[in-house]
Parts: structure tokens; sequence; C-alpha cells
């Protein structure tokens, strides 16, 4: 064994997203692409102390290429002089267990292979970012610095070792680092123990409660099986799509209504379950549903802030709230109830770090499905799914009860958000660029009878360090309350995604059960007469409608 140092080169465009570099498959599989990315993570974060008494978390959502990814990072790790790396059993963490692994361990940050939602498979996607001390994706500051060292890379250090066996628990050592491969669900499951009334949640499976949770072929499946069926005593069969697959069986691991389509007609069906669950990719995102009642994020978070006092962890109270700015307004009006503070962020987890470790926010949530709390720094689709099992658990009432109560008493925040995928980059660069410049003349126009009250492209300054974020979507907000947004998808590795939000408040009871587009509609028309979204896009609609 010996640690050879690689010449390199720098490669174009390993500018980290929304969450972290994501890549076709076949891109990151090209010769160094990995090794200078890792090397620039390295070379950044190993400013920051002693590698030699470091610990580093490895661990992904097992899609094509996780295996060969694991081997490279454990010889570059153990080249760089890490203390020690704890891995996943074969190579296997979902997002949120990662980091619950890192806390728990005191290690120095992690690096997670994933592409999260995004297909995998030798055509597919792929994707790295590392994750703090703190548990929780690298803030901006990280990740530039990382992606300026990808500019002006030469080298890498990478030992010759032969592979390691990821495959069984226990400690080897590769150039005297400590390799020690662990369980990837025991010590998540030991947290999730904690926060949650396991007793209460037994004792509703007990007495004939249903449901099914959909793993998607995806990373959570493991997690789902030993908690659902193991832990918690629901009947085997309740985790379908349990399997984690490369390729994710070739599905789409995006917890919607139109990539979870299987889960919707199960629960559309007359004997459909109690209720209904999904996660994606890696497991930091949730889908929930009731019989023949689909429950938007947004609703979601402000669901569980509402009722959070029922579990265990929460029974303290929250101390805040924080939600992404596209994410409905339905948490405001529980936090404005609960007398505590809304935080509204750009999107992306990272934004809520610091308001979790200030202690500012206990619930934070967005629009795409993601769901999470101060336990660990990432959003958490297990996490989520077994708060609502113990509000049921607690409540004794359906997830449609549940909502349409929340309703009356917060009033009904329609919502639904319309993507573009694979457009033209350009012409969705020019969209934007078009509505910035029409800005300053929206105040007191009339938007197919919506007044705008106020218009803007959303900046943030964090008020915990003081950074900044700028051109994080244009917002318009209308005198009624109603909003439209638009922004890019930071996420997508093929042309742009532009994505459109709609929102519209509704307080009267009695006209709070119209379809969802309906009640949206004169906003979708006023956002095409805004933006040309058909002329500008050359697409007469959507291609997918949450
Ligand atoms: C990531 C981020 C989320 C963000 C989402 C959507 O989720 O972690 O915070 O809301 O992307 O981003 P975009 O609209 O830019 O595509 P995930 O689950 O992909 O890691």
């Amino acid at each position: 064994m010996a640690i050879q140092t690689i010449a390199t080169q720098p490669i174009a465009g390993q500018k980290p997203g929304t969450s972290g570099l994501r890549k076709k498959t076949a891109v990151f599989s090209q010769p160094h692409y990995l090794e200078n990315f890792v090397q620039s993570v390295f070379d950044v974060v190993g400013n920051e102390g002693d590698p030699t008494a470091q610990t580093l978390v490895l661990g992904g959502d097992g899609r094509y290429h996780n295996r060969a990814a694991i081997q490279t990072i454990l010889k570059m790790a153990a080249a760089h002089g890490y203390a020690s790396v704890l891995v996943g059993r074969g190579g296997i963490l979902s997002t949120p267990a990662a980091s619950c692994v890192i806390r728990k361990r005191g290690a120095a940050g992690g690096l997670i292979l994933s592409a999260s939602h995004n297909p995998g498979g030798a055509d597919g996607d792929f994707g790295i970012k590392y994750n703090i001390a703190a548990g929780g994706p690298a803030p901006e500051s990280v990740t530039d610095a990382v992606y300026h060292r990808t500019e002006s890379i030469t080298q890498y250090r990478i030992s010759d070792a032969p592979d390691i066996d990821v495959d069984t628990i226990g400690v080897t050592q590769i150039e005297g680092m400590r390799v020690e491969v662990i369980d990837p669900v025991a010590d998540y499951a030991e947290l999730m123990a904690r926060l949650f009334d396991f007793d209460a949640i037994r004792k509703l499976f007990a007495g004939g409660f249903t449901m099914r949770f959909d793993g998607m072929h995806a990373v959570s499946g493991p997690y789902a099986h030993a908690i659902l069926e193991g832990m918690l005593g629901a009947p085997r069969g309740t985790v379908i799509n349990g399997v984690p697959l490369e390729d994710f069986g070739g599905g789409h691991p995006d917890p919607n209504p139109v990539n979870a389509a299987e889960l919707i007609g199960l629960m559309a069906q007359p004997d459909a379950p109690d209720f209904g669950a999904a996660s994606d990719g890696d497991g930091d995102r949730n889908m929930i549903v009731g019989r023949k009642f689909d429950v938007t994020p947004s609703d979601s978070l402000a669901v569980l802030a509402a009722n959070a006092t029922v579990a265990p962890g929460y029974r303290a109270g929250l101390k805040g709230i924080a939600r992404s700015m596209p994410t409905s307004r339905a948490a405001d009006k529980v936090a404005e109830a609960l007398g505590i503070a809304c935080h509204e962020t750009p999107t992306g987890w990272k934004y809520f770090g610091t308001l979790l470790d200030a202690g500012m926010a206990t619930l934070c949530g967005e629009e795409s499905y993601g769901t999470g709390s101060d336990h660990v720094r990432e959003k958490d689709g297990v996490w989520a799914v077994l708060f609502w099992l113990n509000l049921l658990a607690a409540s004794g009432k359906s997830v449609e009860e549940i909502v349409t109560a929340h309703w009356v008493r917060f009033g009904r925040h329609y919502y639904s958000r319309h993507d573009y995928e694979g457009i033209d980059a350009a012409a969705a660069n020019l969209l934007m660029d078009d509505l910035r410049i029409k800005l300053p003349a929206l105040p007191g126009a009339s938007l197919n009878g919506h007044t705008v009250e106020f218009a803007d492209d959303f900046s943030y300054t964090d008020p915990v360090d003081g950074s900044t974020a700028h051109k994080q979507g244009v917002r318009i907000i209308m005198t009624d309350g109603s909003r439209i947004v638009f922004r890019l998808s930071g996420t997508g590795t093929e042309g742009a995604t532009l994505r459109v939000y709609f929102e519209l408040y509704e307080p009267d009871a009695a006209q709070q059960r119209r379809p969802v587009q309906q009640a949206l509609a004169s906003l979708i028309a006023a956002a095409d007469s805004v933006a040309s979204i058909t002329t500008q896009t050359g697409r007469a609609s959507p291609s997918v409608i949450t």
C-alpha cells in the first residue's frame, strides 16, 4: 500500500447547486471527476482542523456508481490522513441518517453520495455533497470555496490499497486510517424512538390500523422495514417497493402524486389503507396521503407545527418555525397563533442550519416535500411519517379529518407548483430576466383580476451570521394575499426547470373544498400574462403539476 499523488486538471462546471454537485452518472464516471471534487473538499475543510484527529462519515443512497465512489473516497480519505471513517454497511446511509451519525459520533463532517429524487442508473444522475460537523449541508461560503478550488486543482492524493470490504460490520485499517462499517439504521432508529411515542404507535397498529409506505426502491426501504414493521409491529407488506435498487427499479424516486402514482392509486381504492406515505431516493423527502386525500407539504408542516406537542420530543413546544420562501404561508398562521417566529429562507435546506443551531427554529419545511426539525440538520422523510403516525395515534382521527379541521381553524392555503422541466436554459434565464425588469412597474397593476401589492426578487440576510443570498426567486404578492413565485430549479442536470408556485388563502370554511387547480385558475392565468410562459418556453403546459 502506498499513497499516490496523481496529476490532474480542473474540470469545468463543478459548482454545487441547491444541494451539492449533481450531474449525469456518465459525467461523474469520467476519469478524475469525483477525485477532483473530493480533493477540493478536503483542501477546503482541511484548513479547519487536524485530519489525524478527525472522523468522516461516508454513505449514500445506493444508486448506481455508489459502490465505486465509496471505494475511491475511502482511499482518498486515507491519503488525506483522516483518523477514521464511519461508513454505512454496503455504502448505504440515508441523508438524514448520515446527519444523525455525524452529530451523534462527533464527526468533523461527512460526504453523502446522492442525487436525491433524481433518477439513477448508468443513464441517470449521481451526486455528492459535504455536510459539516453540525450535521447539515455545508453553507455557501464552503461550497463556493470548494468550487473555486476545483478551478485550480493540479493534483489529488489517493491510496493504491485494494478495495475495502464495506459489507461486513466491523473495523479495518487502510494507511493507518480506521474504517468502521456501521449499521446504517441503528443510530437513526434509536433517535426516532426517543422523539416519538412508539408505544402509542404500536397500539395503533395492533388495533388494526393499516398503512402503506412506498420506499420507491430507494434508500428509505431498510429504515421503514426496521422501524415500521420491526419496532412498531406494522404487518409485513406495510412497506412496498422496500428493496433499494441501483436504478430505483427504473422509477423516478420523487415522492409526489405524479411520481408516486402507484401509492396514490392504492389510496384511492375503496379498501384503501388508513394512511399512505412515500420517501425519495436518499430518504429526506416525504409525501403524506390519507384515503383519497393528498396532503400538501406546506400543509403538512403547518399541521405538525400546530400539533407538535403530541410527540414526546416536542412536548416543550416550538422555539420557532422556518419555511423556504416558495412554501405556502400556512405555517405562518400557526406560528402567529403560537406566538412564535416564522422565518422565511431561500430554497435549500442549508439555509435552515444557522436557525436550528441558534435555537431560533424547531420545525422547518419546504414545498418540495421536505419536513424536518432540530433533531438532525437535514430534512427527514421517515421522521415526518413517524410524526404523522404519532399524531394519528394521539388524535384517533383520520388524515382528512385532521387536515380539514386545521383549515377550518387557520384557513386554507390553496397551493400548487407547476414545473416546466428540461426547457432551454437560455430561454429560462431570459424569462427570469424579463420578469426582473418588469418588477418595479408591477405594484398597483391588475393581473387577471388580482392587484399586485408588492413584487421583488427575493433576497435573504441570515439573522444569525449575517450572510446574504440574492436572486432567490421572483415573488409577486397580491393585495388579496395570494402569491405567484417564479424560480429556476437548482437540482436538475439537463437544461433548465422553471418552477411556478401558486398560493391563495381561503379563510371561509364553506369555500375550502374546491378542486385546487380550479381555485388557483385566475392566478395561473395571471402568471402566464406577466411572464409569457407559453411563448418563452415553447410549452403549452407544465410537465409536472403538484
Ligand atoms: C433539494 C434541497 C431542498 C430544495 C430542493 C428543491 O432537495 O435540499 O432544500 O427544496 O432541492 O430544489 P430545486 O427547486 O432547486 O430543484 P433534495 O431532496 O433534492 O436534496
